[in-house]
């Protein structure tokens, strides 16, 4: 098999409502597609994307440059395709938009790897499950109201969802305690309440939230402090009972170890743009389970659901919704699990129609 071209196209999603978080402001997700076609008739697909259409088209030139490392190749050789651009960037460095065009690459050539085996993903892996935990997060913002974060949260549980994640960094830190009290007591004992507060807390306000938030039992707090604050994040994790995730701002096997050695976390949370595609997921994964710790794939959820189906230690997926109007097939949910799709390659395939109504 060959790859005979590498077509890709400019999209923006808007959301349904404009969203924040403590480090994000977000009207739209724009999106590079990438399409590699190939002298069997089968295309590989993926996506990379920025929350601001500015960036769009750095991260678009990014990835046209090293269309030269993939048109005329055989996908099958996408361990020997990935190692050549990792060695190729290496005087632009191995973090930020040079790893996310990898990854596009990389997602896409196992997409072909699944549909030449006519196997899905999680199969040509070797199969653990064939559904995985998820948690709703497309919502319960730092935009909203308490009123109706408390709305939105029964609406999860009504759609199937057993968990919901809320955000935290309200200026006032009481505002952060109340609205996880009103959300904790709007969804009861059963369902479980994740937090997330991107990053906006030093380590000693971190730890006086994380107590007064021990009481709500939350499944996990992530990201308490800035992402590259190791040691900090180390100091919160050993001071409070409540799990501690993150990992989703870091890139590659090199950014995950320091967070492992560091003794940051207690749930890893890999992003597939930012780690360096499918191929570095799952050696993420083999990492994380050298040191007994889980991993929670972070958003991408359509396209992290074969690394959930062949990773004993992915314990769950982030639900987000934002990417779901791209593609022919929907996730399904039920029990607050998300079926591993048993289609071939990725088990999601770009709606074309779509594709044309969202083009930039
Ligand atoms: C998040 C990530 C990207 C955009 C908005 C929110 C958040 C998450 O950190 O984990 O979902
Ligand atoms: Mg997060």
């Amino acid at each position: 098999m060959k790859i005979t071209r590498f077509k890709t196209t400019l999209i923006d999603v808007p959301l349904a409502k404009p969203i924040a978080t403590a480090i994000h402001q977000m009207k739209s997700v724009s999106c590079v597609l990438l399409e590699l076609e190939t002298d069997q008739g089968l295309v590989g697909e993926s996506y990379v994307f920025t929350l601001d259409a500015v960036w769009l088209k750095a991260l678009h030139e990014m990835l046209l440059g090293l269309a030269h490392q993939v048109e005329g190749r055989d996908p099958h050789f996408v361990a020997q395709i990935w190692n050549d651009i990792w060695a190729m960037m290496n005087p632009i460095g191995h973090k930020g938009f040079s790893i996310a065009a990898l990854s596009a690459i990389d997602t896409a050539c196992w997409d072909l790897n699944g549909k030449s085996a006519g196997l899905p993903l999680h199969k040509l892996f070797g199969a653990c499950r064939d559904r995985v935990k998820t948690y709703a997060s497309g919502g319960l913002w730092l935009s909203q109201s308490i009123g109706s974060l408390v709305e939105e949260a029964a609406e999860f549980v009504d759609s199937g969802f057993r968990s919901v994640k809320i955000r935290l960094g309200k200026v006032n830190m009481q505002d952060d305690i109340d609205r996880v009290r009103a959300v904790s007591e709007a969804i009861g004992p059963d369902i479980e309440l994740l937090a997330d507060a991107n990053q906006s807390l030093n380590p000693k306000q971190a730890i006086r939230l994380g107590r007064e938030l021990e009481a709500f039992n939350l499944g996990w707090f992530e990201e308490p402090v800035l992402y590259h604050n190791l040691e900090g994040c180390a100091e919160v994790r050993a001071a409070l009972d409540t799990p501690i995730a993150a990992g989703e701002t870091e890139y590659t096997r090199y950014g995950m170890r320091e967070i492992l050695d560091a003794a940051a976390v207690d749930v890893l949370m890999p992003d597939l743009q930012r780690i360096g595609g499918l191929s570095e997921m799952r050696r993420v994964a083999a990492l994380a389970s050298g040191y007994d710790i889980p991993i929670s794939t972070h958003i991408f959820t359509e396209h992290s659901l074969s690394i959930a189906g062949s990773e004993a230690n992915c314990i769950s997926v982030e639900h987000m919704p934002w990417f779901a109007p791209l593609f022919n097939e929907s996730m399904e949910i039920s029990e607050g699990m998300i079926s591993i799709p048993d289609r071939v390659g990725t088990g999601f395939s770009f709606d074309q129609a779509a594709i044309k109504k969202f083009q930039i």
